[in-house]
């Protein structure tokens, strides 16, 4: 409660500082603690969009959401899961891995981990638990996995124990090739589809961006693969000569957010180089373009290759960010639990600036984008959407948070 008292204000200058116009006030008021770890803070949700309509609409919807801190002091946290239970399960990219009980409590690191190589970017990244997990108790991690002399995104599939202490059979079933040095990009997010197939995204390693246009690595790619590792008989590039079998698509740079929508169809976001963060649908066999075409430069200025923004063959986002907001986590609300006129967003983190974007979508196309929670003082790595419909997001910081948005009932 003390620590959101204490973001609010160098917040509120920093965010006025950066011109947020939309920011009129934020006003914090404390309810009754319910322990150690709760907080409850009312919290104003300012806009971009300062100029009058939009404002208007930003100003109808600030109040929405109230904060409910739910566990405090976890280390860089990097991605949330469900547990049927009514726990969370989080991991910390320091390489450890958490339950959280329904009331805030932190449990010790959870037993049966391999090694994993942490350090910049890497560690212990994602999470995704199987659509059986009552019945099998399986869950999907990825993770940088060390060697050959540096290290690569790995895909794991291991089995939560009944009391929910230890991690069993661990099980690597997809690695990212070639392994090289380095502590940037490693992507890293699972997503099952419908199919009951995996799609796992990946970054190009930084140092070495062209290879996200060769099809014999698995830098800059999507891959997807059944649970137990093997490659789907109708990947796009069975049988191509040279072609890794486990590519979906190709041309993508550092992506960090992954989601199905009401349809099913899988959306991306990947981070640009200086501007250019992108939301992509991703097709099998497409190339997305990095970095051939980009909506960003390299950072200082300047052109990446060509300098072009387009070109036959290669694939247009559906919407970027310039300036880049350093996108993580990604979600779509499906609930009616903020209004019926937000169902159907899509909720992206920002690292950059630490705010939530709903980002509302008709179909397929980016209509307009809306800025959530600018108080909040920390990046956001992960937002989903729990069992209950509710908004939860987990902040990247030495002492991350557990958040839950709840909505504010207003009298
Ligand atoms: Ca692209």
């Amino acid at each position: 409660m003390i620590s959101l008292l204490r973001t609010a204000s160098p917040l509120q200058s920093a965010a006025l500082h950066r011109g947020f116009a939309g920011i009129r006030a934020i006003s914090l008021k404390l309810r009754a603690p319910l322990g150690v770890f709760m907080a409850y803070a009312w919290v104003f949700i300012a806009s971009l969009y300062a100029t009058s309509p939009a404002f208007s609409q930003a100003q109808a919807n600030a109040e929405r959401i109230r904060l409910e801190v739910i566990a405090e002091s976890l280390e860089h946290a990097w991605a949330l899961g469900f547990l049927p239970s009514g726990r969370f399960l989080v991991t910390e990219r320091v390489g450890r891995l958490r339950v959280i009980e329904a009331d805030g409590r932190v449990s010790a690191p959870l037993a049966g981990l391999p090694r994993i190589d942490v350090g910049g970017q890497g560690g212990l990244l994602d999470l995704a638990l199987d659509s059986n997990f009552e019945r099998n108790r399986t869950l999907f991690l990825c993770f940088t996995e060390p060697g050959g002399g540096g290290n690569s995104t790995a895909l794991a599939r291991a089995e939560l124990s009944a009391d929910e202490r230890t991690l069993n059979s661990f099980q690597v079933i997809f690695s990212q090739q070639p392994k090289l040095p380095g502590r940037h990009h490693f992507g890293c997010r699972i997503v099952e589809r419908s199919d009951g197939t995996l799609i796992l995204v990946l970054g190009e390693r930084f140092s070495r961006m062209n290879d996200a246009q060769r099809l014999d690595n698995h830098l800059g790619k999507l891959v997807r693969v059944h649970k137990d590792g093997r490659v789907p008989a109708d990947n796009p590039f069975i049988g191509h000569a040279q072609a890794r079998p486990e590519i979906f698509s190709f041309g993508h740079r550092n992506p960090q957010g992954a989601t199905l929508d009401a349809q099913g169809r899988l959306w991306t976001h990947e981070h640009g180089p200086q501007g250019g963060d992108e939301i992509n649908l991703p097709q099998p066999g497409r190339n997305y373009g990095w970095p051939v075409i980009t909506h960003g430069e390299p950072y200082g200025g300047g052109k990446i290759g060509a300098g072009i923004t387009h070109a036959p063959g290669l694939e247009q986002p559906v919407h970027y960010w310039t300036p880049s907001i350093a996108p993580s986590g990604m979600t779509f609300l499906t609930s009616e639990r903020y209004g019926a006129d937000w169902r159907g967003s899509l909720i992206v983190g920002s690292l950059k600036f630490g705010f939530l974007t709903r980002v509302v979508v008709s179909d397929t196309r980016v209509i307009r984008e809306e800025r959530l929670l600018q108080s909040i003082g920390q990046r956001i790595r992960d937002v989903r959407q729990g069992p209950d419909g509710l908004l939860y997001v987990l902040t990247d910081a030495p002492n991350g948070r557990l958040i839950r948005l709840n909505p504010a009932q207003l009298p």
